[in-house]
């Protein structure tokens, strides 16, 4: 028998994870995106709302929503602040509230919060070769606290789905801002 071996249908490039190949979907976040989740709105007032805050790149090999299949995503995190909070990702809760996710850092460096349904919040250190794991019913939200952009890969059940009401709501109990030049966790709530 004559076994022919094809090329994979996707490419990752290592550098920062980015992925070629069909029905990739990509998404941006701009500032303008992203109303009132700063805490500081006179420094939002005055920047460029239509500056990109983070990029995210996803291959979903089958319908979103069915079980058993698995999702690939690339997140770029541009780095900057508002005020002294860095930019960061919106956060969300997996819909189907049990499904956990992989997260690796892949360039750049931040923070993975971690939030429970009872509002603790514990944080990881990303970093080049970090893997994160999310387990259910655990909120998520990445900051970029470096001076490059922050690049990191993601892998989900395809059943996961996104819930993004309950921290555009309440959002996190703690912020991550630059306070003597460096990154610290404060508590605000
Ligand atoms: C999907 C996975 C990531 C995020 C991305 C953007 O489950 O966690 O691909 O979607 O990092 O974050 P957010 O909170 O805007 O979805
Ligand atoms: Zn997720």
């Amino acid at each position: 028998m004559n076994t022919l071996i094809q090329q994979a249908h996707h490419q990752i490039d290592f550098s920062n994870g980015s992925i070629a190949g069909k029905k990739v979907l990509t998404s941006a976040k701009r500032l303008k995106d992203m109303v009132g989740i700063f805490e500081d709105k006179g420094s939002f007032a005055i920047m460029d709302t239509n500056q990109i805050v983070y990029s995210v790149q996803a291959y979903l090999p089958v319908e979103e929503g069915k079980e058993g299949g698995l999702f690939y995503g690339k997140t770029t995190i541009e780095p900057g602040k508002v005020g002294d909070e860095y930019f960061m990702t919106l956060g969300h809760f997996h819909r189907n509230m049990d499904r956990a996710e992989f997260y690796w850092g892949i360039q750049g460096k931040g923070i993975l919060l971690f939030m429970d349904e009872d509002r603790k919040c514990r944080a990881e250190e990303m970093k080049p070769g970090s893997l994160h794991y999310i387990p259910g019913k655990i909120g998520h939200r990445t900051i970029n606290t470096g001076s490059t952009p922050l690049h990191f890969g993601a892998c989900w059940p395809s059943d996961a789905g996104h819930n993004y009401e309950e921290i555009l709501q309440n959002g996190f109990p703690v912020r991550v801002r630059e306070i003597d030049g460096q990154p610290q966790i404060i508590s605000v709530s």
